[in-house]
């Protein structure tokens, strides 16, 4: 463990209040951090744990107009769901805390204006695109119009949906206001900017310099901006939601949403702990840890650490910034705004029970190097081929055989074979690098240490078949199953970062405890720390005075603690177990393919929907042409006489037509939208004097004209009515 600090202050990013969280959100950011943590209690170390809903910004404002409700209201309905959704998996906060608190608006707007007092911002003068009608400034989102790129309408100001292309506004063809309709005008405002320029200096030292060990894609992305020249960044905005710029004449202006955020992580501390809030951002004996998805790394390893700087007064910076990069859902980007997503909140309803094995699975896939794939057939299959077959397995085996040999005590230990000796000893190595992994961040490699403690148990019964050797002699099935039991034992121990609801079952089982550290939720209280023992334990409390963070808990063996992980004596003989329980249920087909077919159905959705927009766009006009290169085209009616599908191929027709002047084959890639006997006996036209081509080894001499519309759906020319065969077409 690392001794330099004396506390660790964990904060996760605020998950912006506009939609739920997903399990790109879980698998970046919130399970990894709740793993982390758990560990870290579970080490005796003092944690805070900070977290809570950002819930200023534009998209927000964009939801509450498409809703027709106020941006409070929807960051009201968010902030519950998120919030019900960590709780529900595991993942409890110290606080989860909000950015729209009168603690936060003080507290920010505070921030602020003790920079400005201080001189400590530039300011600029621009002009920004302003709405005439709806008299206010206008973000890019709320700017519409053509798509330069692709012509499609409805672009935004800073992107083309439809092509993906960043955009400006002034790039927009025909640019309306979202608001009013009106065409937006540009408009001369002030804003206040934090010159990082001034900081590039001290934030090199400080980065490159200095934290060489962080994660490369953090390391990576700080020195290419450092590298790159940081240049003064906007901290306000002309938006009537947010936090009030606390300067005279500022009215209409708002701390930019990534400003006011990070403050919101020492907003929702002093909410927790009004006293002692400063202990844990203005002492260096605290370590502070920033868990942010790699679209966060510029604002918690430049922006914030600047700001923090330029106050002064003692704050802390970051000691390590872990961030993640991005999980896809199905090979797919995973999309809010898509729907594109497995929802947190709806994971719990359709598989209740399942907490755990959503954790495991985006641990085990987590993306900490590199963008990583959820797929719902992997998700089936380790949960049933891991954490059933092996874990649940191996522990079922070990607690339904001593209630039936032993009346579920835990029998005595009797002359260890090599065979117990080696199951027993590979333990301690399997922690050391689990302890290793976790505190290096490498949460993926550290599941599979504890992992590896249930494979070894696992091996092990199935070596020593304790079920064959109790018919002659039990006094080695006894040996046999307290060896088990004391590796289920360690499993209790180090599966609750991983598992906690597992964890806990499987502790109720063994009838035992764990320490799991101290627990800061009930605030201050006249002792400074409380810390749960893990769950039906009474709660010990511990005077603020108390060094040993276990104090009082290493006199009573029924409580487990991490130090004890890969003792071979962590269940005493005699000690009674409670019943056995299945730590993990199979999961059927019949769930999975029920989370496919939404899958597919928003899918299908989006295709149509993206069919339906593209049939609404024209492809603009091509370049000029003189009469003279339309007149060397000789375009004629002609009649299909023959047609069938060109084989290995599912886009061909291979039709022999009648053009008047000769009869004569086409090939043609109509085939997805015409069938052979669709165009038997159809006049078509067609561009009699291309010349001939071998397509599929089949001369193809000349070419039917289509109408082809941008979603791609294609139909064939025809003359108003039948005219003959070969007539000219000008
Ligand atoms: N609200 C989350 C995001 O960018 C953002 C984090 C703020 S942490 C201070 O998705
Ligand atoms: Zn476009």
């Amino acid at each position: 463990m690392d001794r330099k600090f004396k506390r660790t202050l964990v904060t996760c990013a605020l998950p912006y209040a506009n939609g739920p969280v997903h399990i790109g959100h879980l698998a970046g950011v919130y399970v990894p951090a709740d793993i982390y943590v758990r560990y870290l209690r579970m080490r005796g170390e003092d944690v805070l744990y900070v977290c809570g809903s950002d819930e200023h910004g534009v998209p927000i404002t964009i939801k509450a107009r498409q809703q027709g409700c106020t941006p409070q209201d929807i960051v009201d309905q968010y902030h519950r769901i998120i919030k019900d959704s960590f709780s529900g998996l595991g993942i409890n906060f110290d606080i989860y805390g909000r950015t729209s608190s009168d603690v936060h608006d003080r507290n920010a707007s505070g921030f602020f204006r003790k920079l400005y007092d201080e001189g400590k911002f530039v300011t600029r003068e621009s002009e920004q695109y302003y709405d005439p009608e709806a008299k206010t400034f206008l973000a890019d989102r709320y700017i519409v119009g053509t798509c330069p790129k692709c012509g499609a309408e409805g672009a935004y100001g800073d992107q083309c949906e439809k092509c993906g292309s960043t955009l400006s506004p002034e790039e927009l063809i025909n640019p309306k206001s979202k608001l009013s309709g009106a065409e937006p005008v540009k408009k001369k405002t002030t804003h206040w900017y934090l010159p990082l320029d001034q900081y590039e200096k001290w934030l090199s030292e400080w980065i490159l310099d200095g934290h060489k060990e962080w994660r490369s894609n953090v390391y990576g992305q700080c020195k290419s901006w450092i590298d790159g020249g940081l240049q003064p960044r906007a901290v306000s905005r002309d938006l009537d939601w947010g936090v009030p710029v606390p300067v005279e004449g500022a009215e209409g202006k708002v701390l930019y949403v990534w400003f006011d955020a990070p403050i919101g992580y020492i907003s929702n501390t002093q909410e927790l702990l009004p006293q002692s809030w400063e202990k844990w951002w203005k002492s260096e004996d605290t370590k502070l840890v920033h868990f942010i998805g790699k679209d966060n790394i510029v604002f918690h390893c430049i922006v914030f650490p600047s700001m923090l700087k330029a106050y002064g007064d003692g704050y802390i910076l970051p000691d390590n910034v872990p961030a993640n990069e991005f999980l896809n859902l199905e090979g797919d980007k995973i999309s809010t705004s898509k729907n594109w997503a497995v929802w947190a909140h709806e994971y719990i309803k359709d598989f209740p029970g399942k907490e755990d094995v959503i954790r495991y699975v985006l641990t085990a896939n987590a993306p900490e190097t590199k963008d990583n794939d959820f797929s719902w057939k992997d998700f089936q299959a380790r949960n049933n081929s891991e954490l059933v077959a092996i874990f649940g397995n191996f522990v079922n085996r070990a607690v339904v055989l001593t209630h039936k040999y032993f009346d579920g005590k835990v029998p005595a230990c009797g002359e260890l074979q090599d065979i117990d000796r080696e199951a027993l000893g590979e333990i301690p190595a399997l922690r050391e690098s689990l302890e290793k992994n976790i505190e290096g961040y490498h949460f993926r490699e550290a599941l599979k240490d504890a992992m590896s403690i249930a494979r070894v148990g696992n091996k092990y019964i199935s070596d020593t078949e304790p079920w064959k050797v109790a018919k002659t002699d039990m006094e080695r099935t006894g040996t046999i199953l307290n060896v088990c039991l004391q590796i289920c034992a360690d499993l209790a121990i180090a599966f609750e970062p991983f598992t906690p609801f597992a964890a806990e079952r499987l502790r109720n089982m063994l009838g035992v405890s764990i320490f799991a550290g101290y627990d800061h939720r009930a605030g201050e209280q006249e002792t400074v720390n409380t810390y749960k023992a893990g769950e039906g334990m009474a709660i010990h409390t511990v005077s603020a005075s108390c060094e040993d963070a276990q104090c009082g808990v290493g006199t009573d063996e029924s409580i487990l603690t991490w130090s004890r992980l890969g003792d071979s004596d962590l269940l005493p003989a005699g000690h009674q177990l409670n019943q056995a329980e299945l730590l993990f249920a199979k999961i059927e087909d019949e769930a999975i393919n029920a989370q496919l077919s939404r899958l597919d159905a928003i899918r299908a959705e989006r295709e149509a929907a993206a069919k339906a927009e593209a049939a609404k766009t024209v492809t603009p006009q091509k370049e000029e042409c003189t009469f003279e290169d339309f007149q060397k085209m000789d375009i004629r009616t002609a009649t299909v006489l023959e047609a069938e599908r060109v084989p290995k191929t599912d886009k061909l027709l291979k039709l022999s037509i009648d053009t008047g002047i000769d009869k004569r084959t086409i090939v043609s890639g109509i085939a997805e939208f015409y069938s052979p006997e669709d165009m038997v006996g159809k006049q078509i036209c067609i561009l009699a004097n291309l010349a001939p081509r071998k397509i599929r080894g089949i001369e193809s001499r000349g070419m039917i004209l289509m109408a082809r519309q941008n979603d791609g759906k294609m139909r064939f020319i025809t003359p108003a009515e039948v005219l003959s065969n070969g007539a000219e077409i000008g």
